[in-house]
């Protein structure tokens, strides 16, 4: 069974203005579908093929091309499981508290976040993650993630895609905006649920 590009929840124009269709459009059926047919195919007929992603990327690190469209399917996955056209603007329950301990507040937890998503320099994501109970915070370049034991060692809850891909035909240059944007479109509630499965 090869991997398969995921169905939106919702449609390419949902999370305008803060992201908007065309962008969604390409980044979903183009970049996304390129990630998981050159995954596919990178897997074929090794012994990889048929092992759950997170398997794979555990041990992907010295195979450039599954590494690179391994993490692009997973990493792309998570980012729209956690969008949603109208995001819950705030954390709630055992989250929030959490989010709190970790950083004195959603405001700071929002600061420490745009901090990481800012300065990953060239392509990458930010990530909120899960680690020994606690939250952290960390990024990764290219398509590595948390899973490959890159950024940091937590489970990630939150991602931020950075690659200029993700926002540059709205935004341009202006990827502090971008990131600003993803707040209002975060759902909140998919994230809490993950942060549950994973403390
Ligand atoms: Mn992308």
């Amino acid at each position: 069974m090869s991997f398969e590009l995921p169905i939106l929840t919702y449609s390419y124009d949902a999370l305008e203005p803060n992201i908007d269709a065309r962008t969604m459009e390409i980044h979903h059926s183009k970049h996304h579908q390129a990630y998981t047919t050159n995954l596919n195919n990178a897997i074929a007929g090794t012994e990889l093929e048929g092992q759950s992603i997170e398997e794979i990327l555990k041990v992907c690190k010295d195979k450039p091309a599954v590494r690179n469209n391994g993490g692009g399917f997973w990493n792309h996955r998570l980012f729209w499981e956690i969008m949603a056209p109208k995001g819950s603007s705030h954390p709630s329950g055992d989250l929030a508290a959490a989010i709190d301990a970790a950083f004195g507040s959603f405001e700071g937890f929002k600061d420490e976040f745009a901090k990481a998503a800012t300065t990953r320099f060239g392509s990458g994501w930010a990530w909120l993650c899960v680690s020994d109970g606690k939250l952290e915070i960390c990024s990764t370049a290219n398509q590595d993630n948390p899973l490959m034991g890159e950024g940091c060692s937590g489970a990630p809850i939150l991602a931020l895609d950075v690659w200029e891909h993700a926002y540059y035909l709205n935004y341009q240059n202006r990827r502090p905006d971008y990131i600003s944007a993803f707040y209002n479109v975060i759902n909140w509630d998919v994230v809490a649920e993950k942060y549950k499965a994973a403390k």
